[in-house]
């Protein structure tokens, strides 16, 4: 039987690298194999176009090629890490995944959603994810959680990060609008709460599609 597959979303620092680290041990302990993954990245290729994406460089990538390069990782991991694990009946839990690039890309930098969907289809052969958590938080939230992290840490952040004020909350309402155009796949929780509460309300989501 084929594994689920279950994507976080959301804007930066919205605890999602914390929360699928906390659902994949919850679900190991119900007795699921599970492969955690992240995108960009998750296979050599992608972890070498994810530095590229990232990095503060003197001539940044034009969108064009930002999509292009955040489309290329994902062929890459889907190929070669999701789908043989979903084959093999395992669930999956990734850190970011195609609605990444609509709200990013699309709602943030401008470019039509409907092509980058269609690009989209290309890239994953139409996978698409059983359940995809929206971990919603404010920027004014997001920038101080990671204002905390960068002063505890060697973490700089980086240049998608760095985008302005308005770029964010383009970001933060087109997540929003993904999630209530397809409120089947979407469950939006309020990631301005504690982490112990945020993992509680994950786990009930899960719930409903462990079997
Ligand atoms: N991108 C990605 C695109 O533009 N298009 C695409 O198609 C794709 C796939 C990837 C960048 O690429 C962009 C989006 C991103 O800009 P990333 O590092 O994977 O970069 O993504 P980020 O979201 O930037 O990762 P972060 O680590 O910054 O955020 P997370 O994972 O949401 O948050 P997390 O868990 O690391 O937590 C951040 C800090 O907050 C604390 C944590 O301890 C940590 O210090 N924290 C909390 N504090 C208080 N209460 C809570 N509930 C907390 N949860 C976490």
């Amino acid at each position: 039987m084929r594994g689920k597959f279950i994507t976080f979303e959301g804007p930066e620092g919205g605890g999602k690298s914390t929360q699928v680290q906390t659902l994949a041990e919850w679900l190991r302990k119900q007795g699921k194999k599970v492969v955690v993954t992240r995108e960009p990245g998750g296979t050599r290729m992608s972890e070498l176009i994810r530095a590229l994406v990232r990095d503060e460089m003197e001539d940044p990538p034009v969108t064009r090629c930002e999509v292009l390069l955040f489309l290329a990782a994902r062929a890459q991991v889907v190929s070669q890490v999701i789908r043989p694990a979903l084959a093999r009946g395992e669930w999956v839990v990734c850190d970011r995944f195609a609605d990444s690039t609509f709200a990013y890309q699309g709602y943030g930098r401008g470019i039509d959603v409907q092509l980058l969907k269609n690009f989209n289809d290309f890239v994953t052969e139409g996978l698409v994810p059983d359940l995809t958590i929206l971990l919603d938080v404010p920027p004014e939230v997001s920038r101080t959680r990671l204002a905390a992290r960068q002063a505890s840490t060697s973490d700089t952040g980086d240049r998608i990060e760095a985008a302005g004020e308005m770029f964010h909350r383009r970001l933060r309402e087109g997540f929003l609008d993904l999630a209530k155009a397809e409120p089947k796949r979407f469950t939006v929780i309020d990631a301005s709460k504690s982490i112990d509460k945020v993992a509680a309300a994950v786990q009930k989501t899960v719930q409903r599609i462990l079997s």
